[in-house]
């Protein structure tokens, strides 16, 4: 059987959340802004490690609270998705308050996948903080995993993916307690069909 991977991509308006998706489903990026209105489902199935999974993938627009993710669905997914804008420390506040309203509320708590992702990662020089203090502060407090990417330049956006399915699959408890996993196990993750949008 296809197991399904609920993942929800969460972030402040414009650090890129569509964009990022649309560079891993589509390689397609495009500079022009258009507002994500309501809640957005993709659904591929994609091949990692030699099984196949059956996405779903939440592209969610802006969100005050929890209260709001739990009415709109989003209280169990496998693993979320937090993105900030490098450059961009209010998005990051962001991020800070939806992290600690997932964990605080969540059942499973800190045990709740979650990776928190700095993107626009091309226009480095402009960032607010040093990447170091951040992914620190992310992994060693807060628990979390930390990447940065760049949907502009599809740098690390599949990397971001791998790293998703690796934690969010069931795997990854057994993951967690091994060292990490060695790199050819990586090499295969491919969308397998693309949701008809
Ligand atoms: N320079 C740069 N711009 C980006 C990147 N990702 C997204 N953008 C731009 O940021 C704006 C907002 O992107 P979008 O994906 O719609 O943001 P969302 O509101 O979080 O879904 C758009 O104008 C994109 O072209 C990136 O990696 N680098
Ligand atoms: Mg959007």
């Amino acid at each position: 059987m296809v197991e399904t991977l609920k993942v929800a991509i969460l972030g402040a308006p414009r650090v890129g959340k569509t964009a990022i998706i649309h560079q891993f489903l589509y390689n397609d990026f495009t500079e022009n802004y258009t507002p994500t209105g309501s809640r957005y489902i993709y659904r591929p199935s994609v091949i990692f490690n030699g099984n196949m999974y059956d996405m779903k993938i939440m592209d969610v627009p802006y969100l005050a609270e929890w209260s709001d993710l739990k009415s709109r669905g989003l209280r169990n997914t496998d693993a979320y998705v937090l993105v900030y804008d490098i450059c961009s420390p209010e998005s990051f506040e962001y991020v800070k308050m939806i992290r600690q309203q997932i964990q605080e509320n969540r059942t499973g708590g800190s045990e709740t996948p979650i990776i928190v992702v700095g993107n626009k990662r091309d226009q480095q020089k402009q960032r607010f903080s040093p990447r170091r203090t951040l992914s620190v502060l992310v992994k060693k407090s807060w628990k979390c995993g930390y990447m940065e990417c760049s949907a502009k330049c599809n740098w690390h956006i599949i990397l971001l993916f791998k790293e998703l399915l690796r934690i969010a699959s069931p795997l990854r408890w057994r993951a967690r307690l091994m060292k990490p996993l060695p790199p050819e196990l990586f090499c295969s993750l491919l969308p397998f069909q693309h949701p008809g949008i």
